[in-house]
């Protein structure tokens, strides 16, 4: 057999380990019930394989340790915000920045100091917390990506794009109602599609022609720069970093949660450029996160975030972190499990409606998928589709979303190959018994971002 060589390994070497325990059927069965089947109520000792998410769960490296110890715990005016504020600057080029304990403090500053009631905000599919700080300042969000993002099985590389007709009317429709048009990078909730820089260009262009801003969600952005490093005509001979500060150059600011490019454990900021709105955020930021040089975050954390921003936008990085969710997406393809295409940038999505084609979407087969999943192996995983869509504020319908999905999300230097191959025989094993996995009907639902706290039972 002639050899067939790998291009490339883990830039890196395992210095510390974290044991993880494995259950038996009964101890899942017994775990899984006593969450109301939400994986988001089980406790981690009683997961295997987490994939839950990719947001905290990163492996620091050996210089993001060393920096918590050189944490300046001031309450005004810490080192470590400093070495933040350059490490933005350098790798984003936002000249203000304004720090929050995670992603969702910034877009609630961002939120309120833009937004005002009955205002729209275009943006390429929603986010749940997003949307909901949208929501919360009075405005309404409004999908303008395009229709192959809602798409499982399409191939289009960039399912993250603007569909530019969509965005114009939107902003035609409601002179002086746009505050900004909301830009995600990679898009999450479409299974971790990347957004194209020509596109990003012609919606910046949409926007400059209507008088209006473009706030890019950064928090997957070296990610997203690696597919268009990939798959963008005339972008190959451009390194990651060059890539994101040209991303980021057309926008007029983000928000980021730093739990993930930027490999911390906590942490997040909002970046903008124009002095005024920052002037209002760095203001709110004392009511909601903390003083404007720590917003939430103790100085250690602000370090590990300075660093891991540096970290993150490495070519050698990002190859070995995307190529290990391609790893597994190819795995479950070749095995004929559908799941959405191309693999994204964080996790291998799930097509929960084409899993489970006998369970109607009103009981939630994404939901039923990810406890099946757990119940097999131990490996978590998240529902992405009717429960995570919620309810729509005004009528209080349920939105059903196009796309109804498990995300097995691979969180960043934490799991080996060999995870990857038991993660995908699980999905493979629950895929072959696929018939017998039942809906789920709700029995408690809370108000604000459900999917984390509901609870549900069998429907039957
Ligand atoms: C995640 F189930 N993401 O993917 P914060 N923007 C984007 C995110 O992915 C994001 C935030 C803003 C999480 C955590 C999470 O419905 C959920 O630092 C593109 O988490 O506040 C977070 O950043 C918010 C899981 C959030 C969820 C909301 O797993």
């Amino acid at each position: 057999m002639p050899l067939e060589r790998r291009s490339w390994a883990e830039p890196f070497k395992i210095k510390v380990v974290e044991p993880v325990r494995m259950t038996t059927p009964e101890q899942r069965r017994k775990a899984i019930e006593e969450a109301g089947y939400n994986t988001f109520l089980l406790r981690s000792r009683d997961v295997y394989i987490d994939l839950l998410t990719d947001s905290g769960t990163s492996a620091m490296s050996d210089r993001q340790w060393a920096g918590m110890m050189l944490g300046d715990e001031a309450y005004a005016g810490s080192e470590n915000f400093y070495r933040l504020e350059a490490a933005v600057r350098k790798y984003y080029g936002y000249r203000h920045v304004i720090p929050a304990h995670q992603g969702r403090g910034a877009e609630n500053i961002l939120s309120q100091v833009m937004i005002g009631p009955g205002d729209v905000v275009p943006g390429n599919m929603y986010f749940t917390t997003t949307r909901l700080h949208q929501e919360l300042a009075g405005g309404r969000f409004v999908d303008v990506i395009i229709e192959a993002a809602h798409e499982p099985a399409s191939e289009h590389p960039f399912k993250g794009d603007v569909d530019l007709e969509k965005l114009e009317t939107v902003l035609k429709e409601n002179p002086g109602r746009v505050p900004y048009v909301s830009l995600a990078a990679t898009v999450n909730m479409a299974g971790g599609q990347p957004i194209s820089l020509a596109n990003l260009r012609a919606a910046r262009a949409l926007a400059d022609k209507y008088g209006t801003r473009v706030i890019l969600d950064a928090t997957r952005v070296a990610e997203n720069a690696w597919f268009i490093q990939q798959r963008e005509a005339g972008q190959s001979h451009r390194s990651v970093r060059e890539i994101v500060l040209e991303i980021c150059s057309l926008t007029d600011g983000c928000t980021m949660s730093a739990k993930k490019d930027p490999l911390a454990n906590i942490g997040g900021f909002l970046a903008l450029n124009d002095d005024e709105a920052a002037e209002k955020a760095r203001n709110l930021v004392v009511v909601y996160e903390g003083l404007h040089t720590y917003g939430g975050m103790a100085g250690r954390d602000m370090e590990a975030v300075a660093i891991g921003i540096e970290e993150s936008v490495e070519d050698d990085h990002i190859r070995a972190r995307i190529g290990q969710v391609i790893y597994l997406g190819e795995k479950l393809m070749k095995w004929g499990v559908p799941i959405v295409k191309p693999v994204g940038g964080h996790g291998v999505f799930l097509d929960a409606k084409a899993f489970l084609p006998q369970i109607p979407q009103s009981e939630y087969p994404a939901q039923a998928l990810a406890a099946a999943l757990y119940l097999d192996s131990g490996v978590r995983g998240m529902e992405r589709g009717a429960v995570s869509a919620g309810r729509d504020p005004v009528s209080g319908a349920e939105r059903f979303p196009r796309l109804e999905l498990v995300r097995l999300t691979i969180p960043r230097r934490v799991y080996t190959q060999a995870h990857m191959d038991v993660t995908a025989e699980s999905v493979y094993c629950v895929f072959e018994e696929r018939e017998k996995v039942k809906g789920l009907k709700i029995t408690y639902e809370p108000k604000h971002l459900r999917f984390f706290q509901a609870r549900f039972a069998p429907a039957v």
